[in-house]
């Protein structure tokens, strides 16, 4: 299988990530894609690729142009404030409150996040763009019919909505994908999501939509981030009611489990008869992840990626989440192995 990488990645490096009320060192490291794609090349999985420029269109077909401008711009204005450390929103249009887009970089801040625990720092929109360049490329060689490709996008994609970013992402590199292979020719998706989180920015992004079906299995958002979307009964709106579908599971859930609802995913996948398959990959399920509750071994990653080969579609993984950096090599590579074998 062919791996989409560019070491571009390391441009984001936060220092901070507020926790517990505490700003500790950010989970989200550069280590996490540099130990994959050593991974990649000690077992052979094939060759590593540099991305090609794309540019901003493919971005604005699913992001809002004043939230683009507002990652372009967002470092050099936090750090023209003064402020000594990195950028972290304080302050939310909560409910009830006005939805003005304010001037003040703090007020900017806030109207477009998610979450508080992804610090700005200097370098972040270049690598945030790299990485949606990473999985464009990916898209273009699934198109020309490589049968899978492994963009190895980092930061990565699935919470960051059409204006919003937070939970470690900034641009979504799966919805771009999505919407590039319907630009170019194709008529149906399907993004199979089996990072730990639910991705609320792919859910929302194609909510209204029956071209591409999102399908996610996830930490129950009662007990896990993002708390405030991907429960059972969002099952899409509109044209796009019927094309989504969360499966939440407890704490403490094992692959046993887990693969029954993968089981149904694959199924409901098989009935919407798609013609690419996008796998937002986390492998932030795995036993000993530092912020998931899921119990999955490193040899379950081998048998799932068997599973998903099953359905016989050209297929684009592109890289979510995993934070046991000691291990996110091997059950990462696990997955592209299973599916080659399988
Ligand atoms: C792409 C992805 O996997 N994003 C995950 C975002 C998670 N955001 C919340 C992180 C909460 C971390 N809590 C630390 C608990 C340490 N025991
Ligand atoms: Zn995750």
């Amino acid at each position: 299988m062919l791996t989409i990488y560019t070491d571009n990645h390391v441009l984001r490096n936060a220092k901070t990530e507020l926790a517990g009320g505490q700003l500790i060192q950010t989970f989200e490291q550069p280590a996490r894609a540099t130990r994959i794609v050593e991974r990649i090349k000690k077992v052979s999985l094939g060759d590593v690729l540099e991305p090609n420029d794309f540019g901003l269109e493919p971005i604005f077909r699913v992001h809002d142009k004043k939230f683009v401008r507002f990652l372009e711009t967002a470092w050099e204005a936090w750090s023209e404030t003064g402020y000594k450390g990195e950028g972290i929103p304080m302050c939310w249009p909560a409910r009830r409150m006005s939805t003005k887009i304010p001037d003040h970089i703090n007020g900017k801040m806030g109207y477009y996040a998610m979450a508080s625990e992804t610090s700005f720092s200097p370098g972040t929109w270049e690598a945030a763009f790299a990485a949606v360049n990473v999985a464009l490329t990916g898209a273009e060689l699934v198109n020309a019919g490589e049968s899978a490709v492994f963009a190895l996008c980092r930061p990565p994609g699935h919470h960051a909505a059409r204006d919003m970013f937070g939970g470690y992402c900034f641009l979504n590199n799966a919805a771009i994908a999505a919407q590039y292979f319907i630009d170019h020719g194709k008529s149906r998706v399907a993004v199979l999501d089996v990072d730990f989180h639910h991705g609320n920015g792919t859910q929302d992004i194609f909510y209204d939509r029956n071209d591409v079906m999102y399908l996610s299995l996830h930490g129950d958002p009662r007990d896990a981030f993002p708390y405030f979307l991907g429960y059972a009964d969002e099952t899409g709106k509109g044209g796009g009611e019927g094309y989504n579908f969360n499966y939440p599971m407890k704490p403490g859930t094992a692959f046993d489990e887990w693969v029954e609802a993968l089981n149904d995913a694959l199924q409901n996948i098989r009935t919407f008869g798609p013609d690419i398959l996008i796998v937002s990959l986390g492998v932030d399920t795995f036993e000993t992840d530092p912020i998931s509750f899921f119990k999955l071994k490193s040899d379950d990653f081998l048998t799932y990626g068997a599973s998903i080969a099953r359905l016989k579609l050209p297929t684009l993984f592109v890289m979510e989440g995993g934070y046991d950096i000691n291990e996110i090599g091997r059950n990462t590579v696990n997955v592209l192995q299973g599916f080659e074998s399988g």
